[in-house]
């Protein structure tokens, strides 16, 4: 597994999570989506009936807050597995969070970024990418370019007017990986995916958001570790997404 993910930046697990792991998150999301408006489904097209778009945002907000994605997060499963592919100690990042992405909406799709250029961390910083519903060409997914963790930050510039201090916290919407290349982009490959898979990749692997074209919402949770016993990170003053940003942190080794 560590030479796989060495090598291409990405692993996927069959089987990882039981159905009793998925479905604490699930039953969270519906504790927690039913307050908000008794019309709530985790099941359809779109979680509230009615369409509501403030119901969703609303929703979409508390979701990095739910208790069952940190009791995954903290777990012996999820911990081993982080130091079995190389990370020292493992720590759980502020950036971890659960994605709705609804039937034929673009907008919140992610284009081809690294997470490590948004959330930062340690060099070899870890997402696990945990289907909570199947994922694949109908439903959406997740594109990874294999290999791509390996050049290290690719040349980004800024897209928004946000003027950058040690302190501004960035997001998808204000850097973007500049002139990305049509070679490099195809030899992306699609993930699929079932519920109780993991696919866990490098911060640093370039990936993208894939449209979801099928009658049902997707929903995914995102766990983020970061090694606390890498050198590097400590030399270049702890960066975390929360406290600073690319502008000043060099991922340079
Ligand atoms: O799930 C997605 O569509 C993209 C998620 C992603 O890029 C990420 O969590 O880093």
């Amino acid at each position: 597994m560590k030479q796989q993910i060495a090598k291409n930046g990405f692993i996927k697990i069959a089987n990882f999570f039981s159905n009793d792991e998925i479905n604490s998150m699930i039953n969270d999301i519906q504790i927690v989506g039913s307050f908000i408006g008794d019309d709530f489904s985790f099941i359809g097209p779109d979680p509230y009936k009615d369409n509501n778009t403030i119901k969703q945002s609303q929703l979409y907000d508390q979701l990095k807050y739910l208790p069952s994605l940190y009791k995954i997060a903290s777990s012996d499963k999820v911990l081993n597995l982080a130091r079995e592919l190389g990370c020292g100690f493992p720590a759980i990042m502020k950036s971890c969070n659960m994605r709705i992405d609804k039937p034929n909406n673009m907008k919140h799709l992610f284009d081809w970024h690294q997470d490590s250029l948004y959330l930062l961390g340690s060099y070899y910083a870890l997402t696990f990418w945990i289907p909570m519903t199947p994922v694949n060409a109908n439903n959406g997914s997740v594109e990874v370019i294999p290999g791509t963790h390996l050049s290290g930050i690719y040349p980004y510039e800024k897209i928004s007017d946000k003027s950058i201090d040690k302190m501004t916290y960035l997001l998808q919407r204000d850097v973007k990986i500049k002139d990305m290349s049509s070679e490099l982009e195809e030899q992306k490959v699609l993930i699929d995916a079932n519920v109780g898979d993991v696919i866990v990749f490098y911060q640093m692997l370039l990936h993208r958001s894939t449209p979801n074209i099928s009658n049902q919402t997707r929903w995914t949770a995102q766990i983020r570790i970061s090694d606390l016993l890498d050198k590097s990170y400590y030399e270049q003053g702890c960066p975390m997404g929360e406290v600073t940003n690319i502008y000043y942190t060099d991922y340079k080794k």
